[in-house]
């Protein structure tokens, strides 16, 4: 039967566990849902006055036109980019949490940080303009702190946001520009996406979705900046060899699982478990503290650390029906609220640590930049109090795991490629590019769905594109899908990549003392990494002299889910990048907002949604549309 939702056969093991315990899981839930709103379904749904809800007819014989008058035109974009908006709120949140950290760790005051990477801190400076010569790193982390603050609080709308325009092409910073779609300042772009879907505002489906494309843009910006200013705090991830999938529990070890986004909590919670291990082992878990990941955090940490990732997104419910799990510490973003009610079937502590996301059922342990060792002190005692209490008869952890090579920051990309040509590393890449070798660059990312067969895509659509040459990049809960099926290991790329393709990665892999290829797809990191995919392909662009949107470069997210995701696939548009998505959008509702997303967008920006549901016709599409970039390059 759960055949049906997964292909994890993690997952598969432990449905009948949940089914005789009758505990719902996010699956059961789907079920008690169907048959969904077919209005919702579509967006023509409103909410957004109360004089509503309103709801238009898709068939024409209904109403047309909302109470206020608003059709279904408006009213799908409106919904479209108020999702928009919610997304950049949530990316930008984070990094505003990290530049804020990073200006106290530049004035002195957190004193669990530092800037592990100070050449990454000098370089983000030299992006940003900062002269760092003669400047302590505190004094240049302050400033770098300052400036990346300042596209938070920018008031004159002239002058861009600097982590957006100084990221990309030139050529793609005029055309939003030219476009209007270039934002001065992220929390004003969210700001403005609210109140011109305010009752009675923007009624020109056009106009509102490049409001969205704005949005979109800033949160880019937000993502960008996180990346960039957590690599320089934490650490630029560096290849790891690790593993994923549940299997990474430990019966013999206290087990606490990092959920959510943020790394600030995860990484300090990383760093006192290896402090304090020696509490786990007087608490008689011979294993000592084993931390493991879940969804973007697990990311975060998997990418900087190794820590092993035990699942994604849809199957984070798993991790305590494996009767294991002693604690699991959640942040913020993509946390079930169905953990609160789990976690009290078993012995886990459901630990939440934000003032911003409390979950019923929950333990909260308030965690601040200033209390950050005390937080995670109290984090790990919790912790081995649950194990005291753990039942060794209800421990079933599923003997499924693959190992994961991970860790391609773009440095990394760039520091492997320079094994083959240290002066000019991304020469070899385009050389394999022109000549064939490489067809192009498919990047893999968001969520996971119950609309879908959880995992299916993200598998099937990576050995499709591998086997047609295509290099691969995942981030997010894409990446997380294809570490848990064994796609990035070397054995993979042996078994799935075509013959160019192999030779490229086996020649890399060599060059770096692998004994073998790299990894058939390359783990960047979470999802608010997919920037680090931009700045490759920026790389690739400004050297071939065109813009991104010429370059056989595709975005993936078969299984697109969250606001976040909508955002990061408007802005991977913006950006000029043919975008598909595995699960239908909820646009339909509308001709115009469809036509826009899918075709019309292309004269402005080069990029366009692609919505196919099915993975094998995802597979041709993409490789048509990456066919076609090339011929555009004569290639
Ligand atoms: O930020 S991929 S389900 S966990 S939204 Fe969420 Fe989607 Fe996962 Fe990470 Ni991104
Ligand atoms: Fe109805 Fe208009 Fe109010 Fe929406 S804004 S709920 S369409 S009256």
């Amino acid at each position: 039967m759960s055949l049906r939702f997964s292909i994890d056969e993690a997952v598969q093991k432990l449905l009948p566990v949940a089914e005789k315990d009758k505990i719902q899981t996010v699956w059961d839930r789907h079920k008690d849902q169907q048959p969904q709103c077919g209005f919702g379904k579509m967006g023509i749904c409103c909410r957004i006055c109360w004089k509503g809800p309103c709801r238009v007819d898709p068939f024409g014989k209904g109403a047309q036109r909302g109470i206020c008058g608003a059709d279904a035109h408006t009213i799908v974009a409106r919904n479209l980019i108020r999702g928009i908006a919610a997304g950049a709120a949530s990316h930008s949140d984070h990094g505003r949490h990290i530049a804020l950290t990073m200006r106290e760790v530049g004035k002195g005051n957190a004193s669990a940080y530092t800037i592990k990477d100070e050449e990454k801190l000098k370089r983000i400076a030299q992006r940003l303009g900062i002269d760092w010569e003669g400047k302590s790193i505190r004094e240049l982390t302050k400033e770098v702190a300052d400036a990346s603050l300042e596209d938070y609080s920018r008031q004159d709308s002239k002058i861009p946001c600097r982590w957006a325009e100084l990221t990309m092409t030139q050529e793609r910073a005029a055309k939003l520009k030219q476009w209007d779609v270039m934002p001065h300042n992220i929390d004003a772009a969210v700001a403005e996406i609210m109140s011109r879907t305010h009752v009675g505002c923007d009624a020109d489906p056009v106009n509102i979705l490049l409001g969205g494309v704005k949005g979109a843009v800033a949160d880019y910006t937000g993502m960008y900046l996180s990346t960039e200013l957590s690599d320089a705090l934490f650490g630029t991830p560096a290849p790891t060899v690790t593993e994923a999938n549940l299997g990474v529990i430990k019966e013999d070890a206290i087990n606490i699982a990092v959920h959510g986004h943020n790394p600030l909590l995860s990484e300090v919670v990383c760093d006192a478990a290896a402090m304090l291990n020696d509490l786990a082992k007087q608490a008689g878990a011979p294993g000592g503290f084993n931390i493991v990941g879940v969804c973007c955090t697990g990311n975060e940490v998997m990418v900087r650390h190794g820590v092993p990732l035990a699942t994604n997104y849809l199957s984070q419910e798993m991790p305590i029906l494996t009767g294991a799990l002693e604690a699991m510490v959640v942040d913020v973003q993509c946390i079930m609220p169905s953990l609160g009610a789990i976690a009290q079937c078993f012995h886990t502590q459901l630990i939440t640590t934000m003032s911003t996301t409390k979950i019923p059922g929950a333990t909260h342990v308030q965690f601040d930049k200033e209390n950050a060792v005390e937080s995670a002190r109290k984090i790990l005692e919790l912790a081995v109090d649950a194990y005291q209490r753990r039942d060794p008869k209800r421990v079933n952890i599923p003997q499924v795991k693959e190992k994961a090579i991970v860790g391609f920051s773009a440095e990394a990309v760039i520091g492997a490629l320079s094994q083959l040509d240290a002066h000019d590393p991304l020469q070899p890449l385009l050389d394999n590019i022109v000549n064939g070798n490489i067809q192009g660059i498919c990047l893999f990312a968001g969520c996971n769905s119950t609309n879908t067969l959880q995992d299916r895509s993200f598998v099937e659509l990576a050995k499709g594109l591998a086997a047609h040459n295509v290099l691969l990049l995942a981030t997010g809960c894409g990446a997380g899908a294809l570490a848990k099926h064994g796609l990035m290991t070397q054995e993979a790329t042996l078994a799935y990549a075509g013959d160019g393709l192999k030779a490229v990665l086996t020649a890399i892999g060599q060059a770096n003392g692998l004994n073998g290829p790299l990894p058939l797809v390359l783990h960047m990191g979470s999802c608010v990494d997919n920037t680090r995919a931009v700045s490759v392909a920026v790389a690739i662009a400004q050297k071939l002299g065109v813009d991104l949107d010429r370059l056989p470069l595709v975005a993936s997210a078969p299984e697109a889910m969250s606001e976040k995701a909508v955002a990061i696939g408007t802005w991977a548009v913006a950006l000029g990048l043919p975008t598909h998505l595995g699960t239908v959008p909820q646009v339909l509702g509308s001709q115009v907002v469809t036509e826009v997303l899918t075709e019309k967008i292309k004269d402005i920006t080069g990029g366009y949604f692609i919505v196919e549901t099915d993975p094998e016709e995802a597979v041709k599409k993409l490789f048509a549309v990456i066919q076609e970039k090339r011929a555009g390059l004569n290639l």
